[in-house]
């Protein structure tokens, strides 16, 4: 493992613990923190050149499109580590064809325990195997990024589920060095985490009232590409906002959207079973993601059409 590294890692909570996961066990393996390259990846984002000598870990994340994943295999061999939990990661590698050759490549959408897994997990257990039990902060996270936290949503498990993503959110934005510094040091110091929660719960309560005075003045019910749905069209991102206007007996997506000087990005959201937010946001544009969280990007001209609402 020595040598240079390039980590590549999706910009969200998930992804960051992925990253500082692999930076921990680089650590452990005497690799200098120089000798790493740390890059959080969009969707619809560019992808960075990569370095001759360089090991490449793609975290939480899949080349778009998909294709593209077997020719860096192809390429890099076992220079390359790809860690994902994304339906559409695990489809495309069990095609007829797909071969993971020399790379190293975890991917899962369910643990042992047949429940949602998340990519920091899968992490955790590939590079520290030994261990049975992940970090608190790991399984935290795990917890936010698979939906599991909903199943119970008034136990403590999820309440500090959900107080740290407002933490993270704040303080520690997963696709800024800054930010992906404090996943770092979480990993060793149980006491950043745990104020993170506390301080996070007062978070929630105050951002809860901003959602909901945003929500009121920037959001409409309509169907989004045929689904009913609630609509947002703001800067912000993640289904929280939604908390105050989503019913989930009359909408079957949340769904955001903003230019950005580019193209309009979409956020895609759903609690319900029988809706895959992944597959719509593949099916619609360059983008992919989970059943209940996915994202794509589209264009000025094409987004109207995605859109019907109901005139007084
Ligand atoms: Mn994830």
């Amino acid at each position: 493992m020595a040598g240079k590294h390039l980590v590549m890692y999706h910009g969200d909570q998930d992804g960051a613990m992925s990253a500082a996961l692999v930076s921990r066990n680089l650590e452990l393996s005497k690799v200098a923190l120089s000798d790493i390259r740390f890059v959080p990846m969009q969707y619809g984002g560019s992808v960075p050149d990569i370095g001759e000598d360089e090991t490449v870990w793609i975290l939480d994340f899949s080349l778009q499109p998909l294709e593209k994943m077997q020719g860096v295999i192809n390429e890099l061999g076992s220079r390359l580590v790809w860690i994902d939990h994304h339906d559409t990661s695990l489809k495309y590698v069990e095609q007829d064809g797909f071969d993971s050759g020399e790379s190293l490549v975890v991917i899962r959408t369910k643990g042992q325990d047949g429940r949602a897994v998340a990519a920091c997990e899968l992490v955790w257990s590939t590079l520290f195997k030994p261990v049975n039990n992940p970090p608190l902060v790991v399984k935290l996270i795990g917890e936010w990024d698979t939906w599991r936290h909903m199943d119970e949503p008034d136990s403590d498990l999820s309440k500090d589920t959900v107080a740290l993503k407002y933490w993270t959110d704040g303080f520690a934005v997963a696709d800024t060095e800054e930010g992906l510094g404090w996943y770092i040091r979480a990993l060793k110091d149980k006491g950043l985490v745990s104020k993170a929660v506390s301080e996070g719960r007062i978070l929630e309560d105050y951002s809860a009232r901003l959602y909901e005075q945003d929500m009121r003045n920037n959001s409409f019910e309509g169907t989004f590409l045929g689904y009913p749905a609630v609509m947002y069209n703001g800067t912000g991102k993640g289904s929280l906002r939604f908390e105050s206007v989503y019913n989930p007996d009359v909408h079957d997506l949340m769904v955001s959207y903003c230019f950005d000087g580019r193209a309009v990005n979409v956020g895609l959201y759903s609690t319900k079973s029988n809706i895959h937010c992944g597959e719509i946001a593949k099916k619609s544009g360059n983008g992919g993601g989970h059943p209940g969280a996915a994202g794509f990007q589209t264009t000025m001209g094409k987004l109207p059409k995605m859109i019907e609402v109901e005139t007084v």
